[in-house]
């Protein structure tokens, strides 16, 4: 998500100075973008504190994350990327709101991670949830992102009220992210893994067998449809949001419906579903479907994709590009 938001960023903003952080040193084509880029780590303060003192940020976009079932294997990894890492970006907005008046933004890519649905009967009842329903998280991911959030709501709204009578520091902004499909890169460590996996594997000419069952079903989107919802929340005017995490989605298959309509693109594919326990108990504990309406009103989401649509438009010609298939 960070390349492709470093991407869209410059071709949007030309006259945009982007540096770039990543755990490993960032491709050519994406460095060609950033005034500067470093390998370095997010729980690294040393190297942010150097960051600060070389730049004014306007607005800082915190993509650095172990996602869900990386972090069930590394829990306590996972905390200190994903909170400490979180808490670091808002020491260094702070820091920059002190020494320039300017309130930075930052902005959190969340998870549907942060719901948690008691069992699957209980997820099949629900069906599409809002934003404000099933707040208990059963990984910790979805723990680390619902604290990230928290965090930034103190941050936008309460600190400082023993000083001032209006508090709030920054301008933090959030989305919670469904499963991501991306036609040039695989995701690593994620649950929703299984969509972005099954689909290059047809690409690839390979079978799949995927690690839940045929009938889970997630909220999925493009990484183009993501990219752009962060953009859209970036431009609204403040005063239009009535939350710090807002839920979008594009369309939402179960694991066979996503392999049926691969299988139309793709006839050859071939997918056995043998469930890994643990990660199904994650996927039957995040939700069907989310509802978008907030977004939807509070800065204009719409989301652009069916499933089909995704395929045919962006997912499918992206795919033969990158394998340099026919
Ligand atoms: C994961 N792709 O699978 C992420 C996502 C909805 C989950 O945040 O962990």
């Amino acid at each position: 998500m960070g390349h492709g938001l470093i991407q869209a960023l410059a071709e949007r903003e030309p006259e945009c100075l982007i540096v770039g952080l990543d755990l490993q040193p960032i491709k050519d084509s994406i460095a060609a973008c950033c005034v500067e880029t470093l390998a370095g780590d997010v729980r690294d303060i040393g190297l942010l504190e150097d960051l600060a003192r070389r730049y004014r940020f306007e607005r800082i976009f915190h993509l650095a994350a172990m996602l869900s079932s990386s972090a069930e294997r590394a829990p306590l990894v996972a905390y200190d990327v994903n909170v400490g890492g979180t808490m670091n970006l808002l020491r260094l907005a702070l820091a920059e709101r002190d020494r320039t008046g300017v309130i930075p933004m930052v902005v959190l890519p969340s998870t549907i991670a942060v719901y948690g649905l008691p069992s699957l009967a209980a997820k099949v009842a629900a069906g599409t949830i809002s934003e404000t329903e099933f707040l208990e998280p059963r990984t910790m991911y979805g723990c680390n992102k619902l604290a990230a959030e928290h965090l930034g709501r103190y941050f936008n709204s309460h600190h400082g009220q023993f000083e001032s009578e209006s508090p709030g520091s920054l301008d933090f902004r959030s989305i919670r992210f469904p499963g991501i499909i991306s036609a040039e890169t695989l995701p690593t460590g994620g649950t929703t893994d299984y969509g972005p996996e099954m689909l290059h594997a047809a690409a690839r000419g390979e079978a799949y067998i995927s690690f839940v069952r045929a009938d889970s079903k997630l909220p999925f989107m493009t990484m183009p449809e993501a990219i752009r919802a962060i953009l859209e929340l970036t431009d609204a005017p403040r005063a239009n949001l009535t939350r710090g995490a807002y839920n979008v989605r594009s369309f939402a298959p179960t694991a066979a419906e996503l392999a049926e309509a691969i299988r139309v693109r793709f006839p050859a594919l071939e997918v056995a579903f043998d469930p890994t326990p643990g990660r199904q108990r994650i996927v039957d504990g995040w939700p069907a479907d989310v509802d978008d309406a907030a977004a939807r009103i509070d800065w204009g989401w719409v989301p652009t994709h069916t499933l089909d649509s995704a395929l045919d438009e962006y997912l499918i010609p992206g795919l033969r590009a990158h394998y340099g298939i026919a």
